[in-house]
């Protein structure tokens, strides 16, 4: 990690030939040399709740950052009162560059597409096999979103016992997608927890999906009670009695915080429209290299497509290919309930 301090006003004259002595040296001061790094845990309304050195404190944004908005699962820099104690507030005075970013669509509670998660190395794609049915559009939308934005999938199905995954898999299972397939009653046993957090290993994850398909169910088996009440500490600072899912929020597995959890409220869609149509083809790897015969700048939604032999001789699912123009179709659209 790039250390907060080496940048000061001095560099940044030194940088500007002619104007090195304009300033007497005595106003010369490091930029927040005493800055610590920490990583943001939630967002609620403007209050950021970051871990620092192992403590949760309250920040909030420096005005030097602009409209530049520090997002769950940034690295910041902090400076101020940063003992974390009650009714203590520090600054946020910088934002690390991101290393991904998971964007949902502007909707019609908020009309500007937003980055939800920064920093996520996984996304976990989560989809009830009923209550609410499985909505395969929206696995297509969260694959792309995955592939474009640097995150790398993992499909979880819960509520195996309402209804069984065999249609899914069919089409999902053959993808090289890691999936797991989870149960209430292997909820109880700890099992599901267990088979997910086989994939959870030294990355941060952020589980997507539709409302109530069991996320923050899952998030509290994977993450251990002890440090789930840090979660109850981050209630005490936003002053909420419960963490209402409006914001994302980032969970240590274990407390030597290598590996996170990120609980998001209920994502309808992602924000594709700023997606190139030729990178959309990735999040369908088993129609992928049928696109090798296709005329240049092929838009695969045309009549010399050559998806539509490739389908035709049973290299891949039709659905798939049905899903792929759906989604090419409606990039800018929203995805409905
Ligand atoms: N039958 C069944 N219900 C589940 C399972 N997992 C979660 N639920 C229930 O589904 C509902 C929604 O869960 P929740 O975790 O709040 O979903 P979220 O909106 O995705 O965070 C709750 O009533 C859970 O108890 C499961 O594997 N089987
Ligand atoms: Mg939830
Ligand atoms: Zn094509």
């Amino acid at each position: 990690m790039r250390r907060y301090g080496k940048h000061t006003d001095e560099d940044d004259i030194r940088t500007r030939p002619g104007r090195r002595n304009t300033r007497p040296r005595t106003n010369i001061r490091p930029k927040h040399e005493d800055a610590a790094w920490g990583m943001v845990l939630t967002v609620d309304r403007g209050r950021l709740t970051c871990l620092v050195e192992g403590r949760t404190i309250t920040a909030m944004k420096a005005r030097e950052l602009g409209r530049k908005a520090a997002v769950v699962g940034d690295r910041v820099a902090l400076v101020g009162d940063l003992s974390g104690q009650k009714d203590t507030l520090a600054r946020i005075v910088r934002i690390e560059e991101r290393t991904s970013v998971l964007r949902r669509t502007a909707d019609d509670d908020d009309p500007y597409e937003r980055v939800v998660v920064a920093n996520a190395d996984q996304l976990a794609i989560v989809t009830a096999l009923a209550d609410p049915e499985p909505r395969p559009r929206l696995i297509d939308r969260c694959l792309v979103a995955a592939f474009d934005g640097g995150l790398t999938p993992l499909l979880v199905m819960t509520k195996s016992d309402l209804a069984p995954p065999d249609q899914l898999l069919e089409l999902y299972g053959d993808l090289d997608i890691p999936y797991v397939v989870t149960s209430r009653a292997e909820l109880e046993t700890g099992d599901a927890a267990d088979r997910v957090r086989e994939h959870l290993h030294g990355k941060i994850t952020a589980f997507v999906g539709h409302s109530g398909v069991g996320k923050t169910t899952l998030v509290n088996a994977l993450v251990p009670e002890d440090l789930r009440r840090t979660t109850g500490h981050v209630n005490a600072v936003t002053g909420r009695g419960r963490h209402t899912t409006t914001s994302a929020l980032a969970l240590p597995l274990s407390s030597d915080t290598g590996s996170w959890v990120v609980d998001t409220p209920g994502v309808r869609s992602f924000g594709l429209a700023h997606i190139d149509p030729s990178r959309v083809i990735h999040a369908f790897p088993d129609l992928e290299p049928g696109t090798a015969n296709c005329p240049r700048a092929c838009s695969h939604d045309e009549p010399d497509c050559a998806l539509d032999a490739w389908v035709a001789e049973g290299h891949a699912d039709p659905a798939r290919l049905y899903s792929l123009r759906r989604l090419l179709a409606t990039r800018e659209a929203k995805e409905g309930d």
